[in-house]
């Protein structure tokens, strides 16, 4: 086990592979046998270009190869922050080939979070294109490196743009050459861990949570089952794929699991996807509630035959019943809900569910071997139909984040259980209902963001003297956030400040929606601030201690 990560104890991890869920097999074993078994046929679309299986295995050895001769070594950290493009999946089967740990970064980081990343993953490199919707990710690996000298190359796919910036393209060996960089790689056992993945986060600095091939490969098995993907099936991936919705829930890898067809497409709006599902025959598709509404509002003016289209699924956030009852009729496929998250746990309203179940329930786990429970505050079990905190372990849940030992104790059980920080009800029949949310976060359509992080960057500023971050309810995102601040040494506006996380660096989406100012926050009985308060403040924001408008 990789250093700074904690296994399944031995017990579970003996229940978990005599159970079957854990198969011994590693990523690198099974795209080599998915090319063997589908060989010709196509695994990636990525605009004109149609990747075989065979193709796909085969760039992913020679890509292997190049990255082995350039110096990355089993166990090192590789940060992958790539769009849906293809180069994507040559990229993380080779590092997994290698024994090599992507660690998935999302395009819309920026230096503080890639920074942050290289530097506590000690990685060794950062992946990056060249250009994406706009914006030069060249200038900001030059940024990154001149942050953390540690970082050993910048491998750019596309136009490397500067002499020591590696080219992807270039580290594709031949196959004459790749033996004698294969040859001595040893590859990872089936209980390594395989990648890192970007916690959503309630806490200043963001977590990684380690996922071996075995638990990965597990959730990727069950997914496509649950989704009755196979050869036949064709997915459309529009989230960003290194996300752990659109990667394994089935997504693009449960796709590949099941020997289907992934098509990419670098946006979700109607006028790229809807194209791509009528030409592709794309048979499944996933998205966030907010997406969900834009297809809904477009579908019934669009030409595009949608009707290979059998499910859509839709997680991340909280799709309203009332916008779920409306997608069979309007876009003539099935709604399958998702609840899931990147340390685990994934549930799913099964195809064949009514509809009072497809539309009013986030699904059950995917696994008879996760085990679910509901407790109050002091940890009690609440009764059955009363909302509690989902707490959950399993045989695909993680047992605690990468080098987080002190933040582990708070945030798992001591008997192993996973602090989900959601709050949700059980249905008679094992279906969970999510109520609302007890940890520190706002899920901003999809996009989470943990209220500690924006706040020690508004803290940083010198006229802030404190700062307290919330959701407020918006009817398209289902969130947005609002950072209340109390100012000292002088005057700051709104926008100075949102001004000032953009220059840290901050992603864009956790640059507050708005910025409420006070002289001094509400506080609950024990003197903490009331968040609930101000919660409320930030919903009737005529409020006269209030001027959002600053
Ligand atoms: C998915 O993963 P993460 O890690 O970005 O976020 C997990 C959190 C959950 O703890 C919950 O608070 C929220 O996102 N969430 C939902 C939800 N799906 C996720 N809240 C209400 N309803 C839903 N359907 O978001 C994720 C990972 C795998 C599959 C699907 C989603």
């Amino acid at each position: 086990m990789l250093a700074g990560c904690k296994a399944w104890p031995e017990e579970f991890a003996a229940r978990y592979r005599e159970a079957g869920c854990w198969q011994g097999e590693t990523f690198g074993e099974l795209l080599r046998k998915r090319a063997a078994a589908f060989g010709e046929r196509v695994a990636v679309v990525c605009g004109d270009k149609h990747i075989s299986y065979a193709e796909l295995d085969n760039r992913v050895d020679r890509l292997a190869a190049g990255f082995l001769k350039l110096g990355i070594k089993a166990q090192e950290r590789v940060i992958v922050q790539l769009p849906n493009i293809a180069s994507f999946f040559d990229t993380i089967f080779a590092l997994f080939r290698i024994g090599a740990l992507p660690v998935f970064a999302l395009p819309v980081h920026r230096r503080n979070e890639i920074v942050y990343l290289c530097g506590f993953s000690e990685a060794a490199a950062y992946i990056i294109p060249d250009m994406d919707s706009g914006f030069d990710y060249r200038d900001l690996a030059a940024q990154v490196q001149a942050s953390v000298p540690s970082l050993r190359h910048v491998i750019v796919a596309g136009d490397p743009g500067q002499e020591t910036f590696v080219s992807l393209d270039d580290l594709y060996l031949d196959d004459s050459e790749c033996s004698s960089y294969g040859s001595d790689a040893e590859g990872p056992e089936p209980g390594d861990v395989a990648f890192l993945q970007l916690s959503g986060g309630t806490t200043g600095l963001p977590k990684l949570i380690p996922r071996t091939h075995d638990d990965y490969i597990y959730s990727l098995r069950m997914s496509a089952e649950i989704c009755s993907l196979d050869k036949d099936s064709v997915y459309l991936a529009v989230l960003p794929v290194a996300h752990n919705f659109p990667l394994s829930s089935p997504g693009v890898l449960g796709t590949l699991y099941a020997g289907g067809r992934v098509v990419l497409a670098r946006s979700g709006s109607p006028e790229t996807a809807f194209p791509l599902i009528a030409s592709e025959y794309v048979t499944i598709a996933a998205v966030v509630p907010p997406l969900a509404l834009i297809w809904l509002e477009a579908a019934p003016t669009r030409s595009e035959d949608l009707s290979n289209l059998q499910v859509l699924q839709v997680g991340g956030a909280k799709f309203s019943a009332e916008a779920a009852k409306r997608v069979q009729m309007v876009l003539g496929c099935k709604l399958q809900q998702v609840y899931g998250m990147a340390e685990g746990l994934v549930n799913y309203t099964r195809l064949d569910d009514p509809e009072d179940i497809t539309v009013f329930t986030q699904g059950r786990p995917m696994s008879p071997y996760d085990e679910v429970r509901l407790v109050d505050e002091d940890d009690v079990e609440v009764a059955p139909g009363e909302v509690g905190e989902l707490l959950t372990r399993g045989p695909y849940t993680i047992r605690g984040y990468y080098k987080a030992d002190k933040h582990n104790e708070k945030a798992f059980t001591t008997d192993g259980f996973y602090r989900t920080g959601d709050l949700a009800s059980l249905t008679p029949s094992g279906y969970l209902v999510i109520e609302g949310r007890s940890k520190d976060q706002i899920n901003r359509g999809g996009d989470k963001i943990a209220a500690e992080e924006v706040e020690n960057h508004l803290l940083a500023h010198p006229s802030v003297h404190d700062a307290a971050v919330v959701a407020m309810p918006d009817e398209y995102l289902g969130e947005r956030s609002c950072a209340f601040v109390i100012v000292h040494n002088g005057a700051v506006s709104g926008n100075e400040l949102k001004m000032f996380l953009r220059n840290r660096g901050l992603a864009a989406y956790k640059i507050p929606d708005r910025v409420g100012f006070m002289d001094s926050f509400p506080h609950t009985g024990v003197g903490k601030v009331s968040k609930k308060q101000l919660r409320e403040l930030a919903v009737q924001n005529q409020d006269a201690r209030l001027n959002l408008s600053k």
